[in-house]
């Protein structure tokens, strides 16, 4: 069974959003063709209420692409993007939505920010993305979308300790690459045992 997880393929990601991802709308075609080889589709949607505690601006004097240290760990202050409802937390409009089984929508605890599809940054509250991939009979994971050394890197981590298996298609994914984050991420993913797929 061929399991496609699409990460935070939405317009605050894509050139002209909120937090613009490099080239993150040229993955949408392939993004695209991916899903119709797949036999189970699953999108994730980043999905902020207004005033997030990821945004700089919800912190006096703060800048985007600070780092502040939050009751469960390190996080990045970005500028405000995906809040629920926006036009940039809407799926880019070349994709396919259609063919999605399930969209599991996260980061909607104004306190805890969530890259991962599995966890919130907390690393202990799930999604319930895991249960329902078990029950669906998913044992490997194909990955896909944006960014890939946050919320791509992070959803990899988790369902490899979760004990998926778990693909990323490279070509199929962006990053954004802050302070060395694309490194790190693909030494952590190469670490963990996740195929980086070229
Ligand atoms: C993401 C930063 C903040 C992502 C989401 O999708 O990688 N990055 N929220
Ligand atoms: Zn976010």
């Amino acid at each position: 069974m061929k399991t496609l997880l699409v990460i935070d393929l939405q317009n605050d990601f894509c050139p002209g959003g909120a937090l613009a991802v490099a080239g993150g709308d040229e993955i949408v075609s392939g993004v695209n063709a991916a899903m119709e080889i797949s036999d189970l589709v699953v999108l994730t949607q980043d999905w902020h209420p207004q005033h997030h505690a990821s945004f700089a601006s919800s912190h006096a004097g703060r800048e985007p692409f600070s780092t502040i240290e939050m009751p469960y760990g390190t996080q990045v202050l970005w500028p405000d993007h995906c809040v629920q409802d926006s036009v940039g937390a809407e799926f880019h409009p070349g994709l396919d939505t259609g063919r999605a089984a399930a969209v599991i929508r996260k980061g909607m605890d104004p306190a805890i920010d969530s890259y991962s599809a599995f966890f919130e940054n907390d690393r202990q509250t799930p999604t319930g993305l895991a249960g329902y991939l078990r029950d669906q009979g998913c044992h490997h994971i194909t990955m896909a979308g944006l960014a890939t050394d946050y919320c791509v890197a992070w959803s990899a981590l988790d369902a490899a300790a979760l004990g998926f298996e778990v693909r990323i298609e490279m070509p199929l994914c962006r990053a954004i690459d802050l302070d060395g984050s694309l490194r790190a991420a693909m030494s952590d993913l190469h670490d963990a045992g996740v195929e980086l797929a070229e």
